[in-house]
Parts: structure tokens; C-alpha cells; sequence
């Protein structure tokens, strides 16, 4: 079986474990094990004329990032899917100027998009990176069984976890973390969609995009500069001051604004994560010339404005006839216009004046999100840029702002490094290397950069001493990360200059 073996090669070397797995899989179906797959033997034995899990082609999922779907299922056979999801929790930006602590599946708000076929049998690992400060699990609206997986799927910082599960249902399914405080998790951004195709696929349409909706309950106003924390009042009272789409303010405008052109015809995937606020999906412009009801497979015509439940999911189709910017929206407008649910497809092409003339999007209507918008708030961070850059050729006040940094970054040393790097910065002898009088950390102020956002392991020479072991990243913002090592490179008689937040933000894009 060539399919087997194909996508075998690869997966055996990053997890050698699987072959072991499929031979208990073997058992199992037997009659013989028991264990986390033990609900499953049964149900594929009894199958009639269905091949058994262990004689199915194996293949691993093609997961993707929002607003991108992985392409259609063309195999027409059912098939053994591996999913890799990996949780992690990383500060992101939310809108301009804000940053938030989100905690994700697979690095991204909403999570990575699966699509598997109806009647595949998924064997679902569940991966919690090592920097992770609580448990997650998954709770997938897919799964026909307790909790959609939740319960086998719980799983601790630096642990993994794996069940197992027959996509009985084809249909567009969210999927989210279940861990209490369940609404926290999902609002800080633990919710994406999993769809089953049809065994004989959906029609083939141009285009296919992956969109959710998900509130966001700060501490601060809507646009309150800086890093916010999570607000549990806000959460119970229902009150967000952010509603958005894939997980941030201006997400799909300006040049990340979903792209097509006239004549083609457009899937849309969309989801509300929640927790909590329903959504009334409208594209200003369009009409859905088709709306699967609820993710279901019930195709409805002709539709204005579909309604989506918290934990709910639709999939539109529509033909773009006209060029034009088209305005996704949460018809609940305030969402829109005062909250971030607002996203675009910018479409292309020769006008049609038969079905349209005429100007097309008021900028007034859509306001900041519309191209003026955007443009100002990209002349802003420019200017904002500057404007750092003036003060910092200012004497007095550079010294003033490395005073504030030391001070913070010194906050941020007794959260983590100190643990390690002890609170003299001197490290312990062949285990953790120091800090203070580092001829290393002032050699290189971009690697030490590096070292705090993406750890390092394996030998290091410090001061003419060996060392060779682990530092694990620390999940800080770009300013505590600036602070941080402004900090150590201005404490115990060092002297090796400062960071600023900018030079973080170039040394995280340049290790993405
Ligand atoms: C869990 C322990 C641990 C924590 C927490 C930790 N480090 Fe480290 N750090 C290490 C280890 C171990 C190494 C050496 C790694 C190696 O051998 O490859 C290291 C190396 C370094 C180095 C390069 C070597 C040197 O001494 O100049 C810098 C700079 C550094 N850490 C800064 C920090 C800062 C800043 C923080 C806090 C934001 C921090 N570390 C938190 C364990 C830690
Ligand atoms: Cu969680």
C-alpha cells in the first residue's frame, strides 16, 4: 500500500513511538487490550466491509493557520488521521498599541484549522509546550463520546496526551479548551473548528477561508494601551470591550484583508469561539448564495445575515459578481464599528455596471478599519517611531528611560531568571551560568535577545568556563523582555547598554 508507506517515512521519525501504537491498535481490535483506545475496538470490528483501524492508510493532518483551510479532501476512502496540536501561551498583539496573554492552539488565534473525512478514524495528540503556566484540553464537537475528548485529553505543561475517535458526523464542528475556568480559556483565545467533509467532499468552490469570532474581556477599555489581563467580572457580566475576528483587532483589513476576484466563488468557514456572545455573520454587499445551516449539511438560499451560536459554526458560499471591498461584519454593529469585528474581502476585477455602479465602500461607514484608517494608524506607529528614536538621541531623557527600564526589568528578573541565574546574577558553578560580569551577554546584545524569547540549550563558555545544559524561553511581551535585560546589562557593576523594545521586535521577526 504505497499511501501507507508515504506518509509513514516522515512520521516515524518524529514519532517513532506511532508504529508501536498501531500494533496495540491491532490488539485491541483483536480483542485483546485495554486501555484509552478500548471504546473504539468494538465499534471498527463491527463495522461491516469497513477495514479495520489497523489496516487503514495512515496520514497526518495538514493543520493551518486562519484565515488559510487546507485544501480539500480528494481520497475517497477512509483513512487513519494523525493530528499534532500543540497549546501554547504567547503574548500577542490584540489591537494597536495592546498586547494580551493568549493561550492557543498551535501559536494562534482562533487554532489551527483540521479537516478530516467522514468515517476517518483521528488519533488526536494533544501536546502542551514545556513554557505553558497551566493544564489544557480539547473538547472537539466532532467527537461522539464523553466530553468530546476533554477528560482524555487533559494535560499538564510539558506532557502530551492522545485519544482517539471515528468523525461519525461530516459537518463543520468548533472545537475548544475545557479546562475550568472553562469560559477564562476560551476567551483568552482556546477555540478553532475541525471539519468533517462529506464523504463525496463538498463542491468545489475558488476560494476557502477560515473566520471566528470571539470576545476578548479586558481589564482595561477598549484600546487602552499596554499589556491587559483577563477581567473574570467583565466575562461574567457578558461586558467585552473586544469582539473580533481571528483573534485580533484589523485582523483581515488594510493588506491582510481576505483577497478574490470577480467571478470567483468563496467559501467561507466560520465559528464563534465565545464564550459567551452570539454572532449575526453579514457581509456588507454580499448575499450568501448558500448557508449550511449551524455547520450543518442542510444548504439553505439566498441569505442576508446568518445567525451563529456560541459554540457554533456556519459555512457560507457566495460569487463575487462585482469588484469591490466587502465588509465582514457581526450585524450587532457596535461590535463592528466599536469593538473589532470587522473584517474584508477586497475583490478585484472588471465592474459589472449591469449588477453595480457606483462608488463603493463610504469610509465614514466602516471608519477606522477603512483604508484612511488603516492608513493613519500606519503613519501613527511610523511617527511613534520616530518619536522614540528623537528622545532616545536625548541625553536626559535616555537616561530617565533606562532608569524605568532597570527598575521594571528588575521586577521581571524576580518573576523567572532569578530562580536560575540566582538573584546576584551569579549563577551556579557548572549549572547556570552568570549573569553579572558576563563577557558573553555583552558580547552580543541581539543573541541575548534571542536566548530570552526562544531559550537556549547544548555548550556555552562563560566567562573561560564551560557550561552545557537548558534555559527554556520565557514567555514575556517585548517590553518585559526589554526591560529584563536592560536590567542585567545594568546591574552588578555591568555596564553593557540597553534593549529597547524595538530591538526585541526585530530579533523576534528574524527567528520566527
Ligand atoms: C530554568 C532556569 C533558567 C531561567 C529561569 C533563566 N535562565 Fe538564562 N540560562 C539558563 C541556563 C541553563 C543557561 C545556559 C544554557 C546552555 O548551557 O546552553 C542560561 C543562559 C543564559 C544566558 C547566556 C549565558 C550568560 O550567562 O550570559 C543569558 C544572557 C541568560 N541566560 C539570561 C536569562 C534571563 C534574562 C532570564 C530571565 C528572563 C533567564 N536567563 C532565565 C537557565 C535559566
Ligand atoms: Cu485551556
Amino acid at each position: 500500500m504505497t499511501p501507507v508507506k508515504k506518509h509513514f517515512t516522515p512520521l516515524m521519525q518524529k514519532y517513532p513511538a506511532v508504529r508501536s501504537r498501531i500494533v496495540a491498535l491491532a490488539l485491541l481490535v483483536s480483542g485483546g487490550a485495554a486501555g484509552v483506545l478500548a471504546a473504539e475496538g468494538p465499534l471498527l470490528a463491527k463495522s461491516n466491509g469497513r477495514p479495520l483501524a489497523a489496516d487503514l492508510p495512515v496520514e497526518v493532518a495538514v493543520l493551518t493557520e486562519a484565515p488559510n483551510v487546507p485544501p480539500p479532501i480528494t481520497r475517497r476512502h477512509v483513512a487513519k488521521v494523525i493530528v499534532n496540536l500543540e497549546v501554547r501561551e504567547v503574548v500577542k498583539r490584540l489591537a494597536d498599541g495592546v498586547e494580551y496573554t493568549f493561550w492557543t492552539y498551535g501559536g494562534n488565534v482562533p487554532g489551527s484549522f483540521i479537516r478530516v473525512r467522514e468515517g476517518d478514524f483521528v488519533e488526536f495528540h494533544l501536546n502542551n509546550h514545556p513554557t505553558s503556566k497551566v493544564p489544557h484540553n480539547i473538547d472537539l464537537h466532532a467527537v461522539t463520546g464523553p466530553g468530546g475528548g476533554a477528560a482524555s485529553s487533559f494535560t499538564a505543561p510539558g506532557h502530551s496526551s492522545r485519544f482517539s475517535f471515528t468523525a461519525l458526523n461530516p459537518g463543520l464542528y468548533i472545537y475548544h479548551c475545557a479546562t475550568a475556568p472553562v469560559p477564562m480559556h476560551i476567551a483568552n483565545g482556546m477555540y478553532g473548528m475541525i471539519l468533517v467533509d462529506p464523504k463525496d467532499g463538498l463542491p468545489k468552490v475558488d476560494r476557502e477561508f477560515y473566520v471566528m469570532q470571539g470576545e476578548v474581556y479586558t481589564g482595561g477599555r477598549h484600546g487602552e494601551q499596554g499589556l491587559q489581563n483577563f477581567d473574570p467580572m467583565k466575562a461574567e457580566d457578558e461586558r467585552p470591550p473586544y469582539v473580533v475576528f481571528n483573534g485580533s483587532v484589523g485582523s483581515l483589513v488594510g493588506d491582510k484583508a481576505l483577497q478574490a476576484k470577480v467571478g470567483e466563488t468563496i467559501r467561507i468557514y466560520f465559528g464563534v469561539g465565545g464564550p459567551n456572545v452570539t454572532s449575526s455573520f453579514h457581509i456588507i454587499g454580499e448575499i450568501f448564495d448558500t448557508v449550511y445551516v449551524e455547520g450543518g449539511t442542510v444548504a439553505q438560499h439566498h441569505v442576508q445575515t446568518t445567525m451563529v451560536p456560541a459554540g457554533g459554526s456556519t459555512a457560507v458560499e457566495f460569487k463575487v459578481d462585482v469588484p469591490g471591498t466587502f465588509i465582514l461584519v457581526d450585524h450587532s454593529l457596535s461590535r463592528a464599528f466599536n469593538k473589532g469585528a470587522l473584517g474584508m474581502l477586497k475583490v478585484t476585477g472588471p465592474d459589472s455596471q449591469l449588477i453595480y455602479s457606483g462608488k463603493e465602500v463610504d469610509e465614514v461607514y466602516i471608519g477606522q478599519a477603512s483604508d484612511a484608517g488603516f492608513a493613519a494608524s500606519k503613519r501613527e506607529s511610523e511617527l511613534m517611531l520616530q518619536k522614540e528614536k528623537a528622545m532616545a538621541s536625548n541625553p536626559q531623557i535616555a537616561s530617565i528611560t533606562k532608569e524605568i527600564q532597570v527598575e521594571r526589568g528588575k521586577k521581571v528578573f524576580l518573576t523567572s531568571c532569578f530562580a536560575c541565574h540566582m538573584a546576584n546574577g551569579e549563577g551556579l558553578p557548572a549549572v547556570f551560568p552568570p549573569l553579572a560580569g558576563s563577557d558573553f551577554l555583552k558580547a552580543d546584545k541581539d543573541r541575548a535577545i534571542k536566548i530570552v524569547t526562544k531559550g537556549l540549550s547544548g555548550p556555552v563558555t562563560v566567562n573561560g568556563k564551560l557550561f552545557n545544559n537548558m534555559m527554556p524561553p520565557q514567555e514575556f511581551s517585548d517590553d518585559q523582555v526589554a526591560d529584563v535585560l536592560t536590567f542585567v546589562m545594568n546591574t552588578w557593576g555591568n555596564d553593557f547598554g540597553t534593549v529597547n523594545v524595538n530591538d526585541v521586535k526585530r530579533v523576534r521577526a528574524q527567528n520566527k
